[in-house]
């Protein structure tokens, strides 16, 4: 018999007074904590518990109104997922941020302490990641069903210290207190095989076949967690995957006795999804890294092909039934597992399974920095999955022989197309095995979509251009709006009502009141009590004052000698030395904050931290500055960490070389929080300026075209130098060791590689930049204009929510629709 779950009101109320109840009850049942022995992580779990209880009765009428409708589901693949804090997030969908606060603060307990208690997830690097996340709250806003799949990190991204002004890396243990979020499935869990060898072999029904037998294997445990939607009832799930000893390792050793191998093979299984490789964009050809990489997509397509099972659909209506997402390259091995699945598990034919493959997969290309692009050494990857590389041998085959029709007689095209490299050792091209797989191939924004097609994707897009196309990056304005910048948001839905936190391009109507002068008066208080509250950390965490009257101008993001943290750098050291030359010379306030994170093995990038505080040492203390400039870096930049600075930010510095940062996404938060961007036509910048307004954007620099004919021509960074004063003048205070105590040993690896190298054109951009931000400084003196151009930037961030992005993947490559849960 059937029994109806009874549902009570402790666990769907949503007054204060019912959520106070659940909160004492979850403290007592599941902490097992009277108020009075509770300590703050306890009160923590039990608000989580609170939430979540609420989501579970979306989340169960989603899994049966997804079941009923039988809808095509979009899976999206990732290496990372960097979601943030969950329970802010989670309040602000359900739509009950403010009642909870109420039933927390009648307990007399502190609301935001208990939300500044979770340990965010950290599985991701910085944008990729994070678009991930992003992407995830938008289909399930617009009601998509939809799946993402990834890796259970037990240590996510390191957590960052600064002492002596270096960085030092924290293993970042997020998982220490518990997740109340996730929910293991080890009923769903899957095997994965790796190493051995192939054999052929005819079967019964005389088909020619062949068998892998792999050498070892591990268990994919699932653990899924909710992603609510705003304001409405769909929570999609997120399934990450955590590697665990197989039964049958376990079993064997047992019989012989070998209790200590058994468990032996559960740590070094265990091993696989310990560690998130902490580069962004740099790729390392470890073994581990495949291995991760092979792990989360078998056991994603196993998954997949469970689902149908369950559903009673044939092999045939795969792709009706998924479109899988590949973000960036290192899912990619799920063309030739998804292959392998079809032909040797369910024994589809080759050229049904083909088609079957490329209907499904779709794939997106994030960056063109070289040193980005997988490729795999083929030894290492024949040990790991030799059936895989036979596989790839075959689709490679097919594919060259279309080549050569096409293009007769063009053999260097063939062997740049190969999916092999064999120019010298030879590897496996990622990027190439993504596109021939797929059916859809997109980059992140405009500009960058245009190089693909001109560069590094050149061939591939001459042989099948219809397969490409642009889907513009976006960020949730739910994270980075709502939650990060209440004042801002209770200020615009004062004016045009809630509507635009589910419809950024509302945000417009903001137009109207521009001229406004109690409006613009308003908007001013908003981001001044936004800057006094980073201030009031940056105090507290830091032990630096810094003026919420100066102008706030924020760096933040990975470091990368590609993103030029250095060239800001340059900046305030020229500043620095014109105050030094001038005393009473008058500037505009202004605070410079840094944050981001560098690879650890990334030197350059160590050292440019170093740079940092070392300038903000000696301008922070010297009494000529008279705090006309501050220099703070802040340490630990992660999604918490970074949701107090996007809505303090004045100006936001997107200054990388052009045509090198693919989309970025940061310049788009800092936008839609009313702050200015200084920038070069670069990633997504070239469409939030023609959004934006050309006049209300500060733009300089070298574009694309500039950069590649200056480098075409031999650029000469000495040049730069010795015909500009004050850039001479800066390196030179670099070098003589003003920042480094003396020491001119310190930062010489820096300088000379400027003076030298400088592969990302700082000297040539130097001038025009410096120019720019003297426009700057004039700008912000005009109070009344910049506060309408601070205005007009937020109004105009529409197109850069991640509903549009997601919208646009929907209709162009997923052809999905939403599906509304009751
Ligand atoms: C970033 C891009 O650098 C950035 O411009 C873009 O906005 C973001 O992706 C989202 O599209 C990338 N992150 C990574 C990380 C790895 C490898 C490649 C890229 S590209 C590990």
């Amino acid at each position: 018999m059937l029994m109806q779950i009874q549902v009570e009101e402790d666990r769907i109320g949503l007054s204060p007074e019912i959520l106070r109840r659940a909160f004492l009850d979850n403290l007592f049942y599941i902490q097992g904590k009277p108020l009075a022995l509770a300590t703050k992580n306890d009160f923590y779990i039990a608000l989580a518990y609170t939430v979540r209880d609420r989501m579970l009765h979306c989340w169960n009428s989603t899994a049966s109104t997804y079941t009923a409708r039988g809808s095509r589901t979009v899976c999206y693949l990732s290496a990372e997922f960097l979601m943030g804090p969950h329970l802010g997030n989670n309040l602000i969908n359900l739509g009950i941020y403010d009642q909870m606060k109420q039933a927390i603060e009648g307990l007399d307990l502190d609301f935001e302490e208990l939300i500044a208690q979770e340990e965010e997830p950290g599985l991701g690097n910085g944008g990729l990641g994070r678009l991930a996340a992003c992407y995830l709250d938008s289909l399930a806003t617009l009601e998509i069903p939809s799946m993402g799949y990834g890796i259970r990190y037990e240590f996510g991204i390191f957590d960052q210290e600064i002492r002596d002004g270096w960085q030092v890396e924290i293993t970042d243990k997020w998982l220490r207190y518990g997740n109340p979020w996730e929910l293991p499935r080890p009923e769903w869990a899957v095997e994965i095989k790796f190493g051995g060898y192939t054999e052929p072999f005819t079967d019964d029904q005389g088909r020619y076949r062949v068998r892998w037998i792999p050498a070892w294997s591990v268990k994919g445990v699932p653990y899924d967690t909710p992603i609510l939607g705003y304001q409405v009832n769909t929570a999609n799930t997120l399934r990450l995957w955590k590697a665990e000893a197989p039964e049958s390792f376990d079993f064997e050793a047992f019989n012989q006795g070998n209790y200590y191998r058994a468990v032996q093979e559960k740590v070094a299984s265990e091993n696989l999804t310990k560690v998130l490789y902490p580069n962004d964009e740099k790729f390392e050809g470890k073994q581990l890294r495949l291995q991760q990489q092979f792990f989360f997509v078998s056991c994603s397509l196993q998954d997949m092909f469970h689902i149908l099972e369950r559903q009673q659909l044939p092999l045939e209506a795969f792709p009706q039934k998924f479109t899988v997402q590949l973000n960036d390259t290192h899912p990619a091995i799920a063309v030739a597992e998804l292959m392998r699945l079809l032909v040797d598990k369910y024994l589809v034919e080759w050229d049904k399974a083909w088609d079957i493959t490329q209907q499904t997969l779709a794939y997106t290309n994030h960056t063109l920095l070289p040193e980005a692009l997988e490729k795999w050494a083929l030894d290492l990857f024949a040990g790991l999955l030799p059936r895989h590389l036979e596989i790839i041998y075959e689709i490679n085959a097919r594919f060259l022989d279309r080549v050569r029709l096409k293009f007769v007689g063009d053999a260097e095209r063939t062997a740049r197309m190969s999916l092999i490299d064999e120019q010298g050792a030879r590897y496996i091209r990622m990027a190439h095995l993504a596109c021939v797989g797929s059916h859809a191939i997109n980059g992140v924004a405009a500009l960058h979509s245009e190089l693909l097609k001109q560069t590094v994707l050149k061939d591939f897009y001459e042989f099948f251009p219809e397969k490409f196309s642009n889907k513009t990056n976006g960020v949730t304005p739910r994270r980075w709006i709502a939650l990060s910048n209440p004042s801002m948001t209770k200020l615009i839905t004062s004016k045009i009502g809630s509507g635009w936190i589910k419809h950024l391009d509302q945000l417009r109507q903001l137009e109207s009141f521009v001229g406004d002068i109690e409006f613009q008066r308003q908007w001013r208080e908003s981001k001044r009590s936004n800057k006094q509250s980073l201030a009031a950390l940056v105090k507290n965490r830091l032990d630096i004052t810094i003026d919420p009257d100066s102008l706030f101008d924020v760096q933040s993001k990975r470091i990368h000698e590609y993103k030029r943290q250095h060239l800001n750098a340059l900046h305030i050291v020229t500043l620095y030395d014109s105050i030094k030359q001038n005393p009473t010379l008058e500037i505009t306030p202004r605070t410079f904050i840094f944050g981001g994170k560098a690879a650890p093995g990334y030197y350059m990038a160590k050292l440019m931290i170093k740079l940092i505080t070392a300038i903000a040492e000696v301008v922070n203390g010297d009494p000529d500055v008279r705090d006309r400039i501050k220099v703070v870096f802040i340490p630990d930049y992660n999604v918490t960490n970074s949701q107090p600075v996007y809505p303090a930010a004045d100006l936001s510095e997107q200054i990388s070389t052009a045509g090198l940062e693919a989309s970025g996404t940061g310049n788009m938060k800092f936008a839609m929080n009313g702050a200015l961007t200084i920038g070069t036509l670069d990633g997504a910048n070239v469409e939030i300026r023609e959004e934006v307004g050309a006049e209300n954007f500060f733009l300089f620099g070298l574009i694309t075209e500039e950069v590649a004919a200056l480098k075409e021509q031999g650029y000469n960074p000495w040049d730069y130098y010795h015909s500009n004063d004050a850039l001479k003048a800066a390196i030179d205070l670099i070098a003589s060791g003003h920042f480094s105590h003396g020491d001119r040993d310190l930062f010489k690896p820096l300088v000379d590689k400027l003076l030298h190298h400088d592969p990302f054109l700082l000297l040539a951009d130097y001038a025009s930049y410096i120019e720019c931000q003297t426009k700057v400084d004039q700008a912000y003196r005009d109070t009344q204009h910049w506060t309408r151009m601070s205005i007009l930037n937020a109004a105009r961030m529409g197109k850069f929510s991640s509903d549009r992005s997601i919208r646009d993947y929907c209709k162009e490559i997923w052809k999905v629709q939403p599906i509304e849960v009751l």
